[in-house]
């Protein structure tokens, strides 16, 4: 089966033909790479609007880490942190998805004009389906071995690929059944969330299969620990040319929206990406 090239029905689709970006925006002060970094939510709106410049079409605003490691926090204090951004990047005609597991920030978070929420829990939580079923949002669905606390102790699989597409196949379904949109869908591996490297070097290598299950695929390997390893760099915030080389192959392989918190370097490797892959596309740029 091949996968929907548009998200979310109109009028707030998007186009997935030729890919797109979804820029990250923490608003946590212990996010893995871009934790810390607005003193307030205006910084932090600023920056969202950099994204889009910078050619992201969506912005990610997330106020809880998910880093391996990371402790929960209570849903009023994600709210305080979120909501002032998500607002005024909506305000600024900015599409916006919400970082967000928990009901209540999700919800307020779709009052303030939300597009999509971004569940890495995978909408196992039923208040999480239902609320996406009564509004017309995005779903991003995540695909997570265990919890962020714990989720990197040992993860096994006895097939990582089947397990994950299963796992996303059956939450896209539940969705389905409660009345979600199938076009506003989107499925996403989880990489690095209860992984080891080798399991997330496979997912990326057989990322075809889960683009086979039919929704458009999200991939969310910006600045890893895993392309840290394999590129020999510490330093996450040196990790966006390897991001940007994920984005091209991931691409190529069917994924076609990429979270990154560098835009620029995703932004060229999806262009050289879809002209090879579709020429025609490129026929298309060369007369705009
Ligand atoms: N990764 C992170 C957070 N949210 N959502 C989706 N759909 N896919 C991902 O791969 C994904 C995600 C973790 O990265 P980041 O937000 O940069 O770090 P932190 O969790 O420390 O805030």
């Amino acid at each position: 089966m091949t996968a929907a090239t548009t998200w979310i029905a109109e009028p707030r689709s998007f186009d997935l033909a030729a890919g797109m970006l979804v820029g990250v925006l923490n608003v946590t002060p212990d996010s893995f790479s871009d934790g810390g970094l607005y003193a307030d939510s205006h910084e932090a709106i600023m920056t969202g609007l950099e994204l889009c410049e910078q050619g992201a079409e969506m912005v990610d605003v997330g106020g809880e880490s998910t880093r391996p490691g990371a402790s929960a926090i209570s849903a009023d204090e994600e709210c305080e942190r979120v909501l002032p951004v998500v607002a005024g990047l909506v305000n600024s005609g900015v599409p916006v998805s919400v970082d967000t597991y928990k009901p209540e920030v999700a919800a307020r978070a779709i009052e303030v004009g939300a597009d999509a929420i971004n569940d890495v829990t995978g909408f196992t939580n039923p208040a999480m389906i239902e609320l996406v079923a009564s509004r017309s949002v995005g779903a991003i669905v995540m695909h997570m071995k265990g919890e962020p606390r714990t989720m990197q102790a040992n993860p096994t699989y006895r097939d990582v690929v089947q397990e994950v597409s299963s796992f996303l196949l059956g939450r896209a379904r539940a969705l389905e059944a409660a009345g979600v949109d199938p076009q506003s869908i989107v499925i996403d591996p989880g990489f690095g969330f209860g992984k080891t490297l080798e399991h997330n070097l496979e997912l990326l290598n057989r990322l075809d299969e889960i683009c086979a299950l039919g929704y458009p695929v999200m991939l969310g390997t910006s600045r890893k620990s895993t392309l840290g390893e394999v590129a020999g760099r510490q330093d996450p915030t040196s990790r966006d040319i390897a991001t940007a080389t994920t984005t091209a192959l991931g691409f190529e392989r069917g994924a076609r929206l990429f979270r990154v918190h560098n835009v620029p370097a995703s932004r060229d490797a999806l262009r050289i990406a879809a002209a090879i892959v579709d020429p025609q596309r490129w026929d298309e740029w060369q007369q705009d």
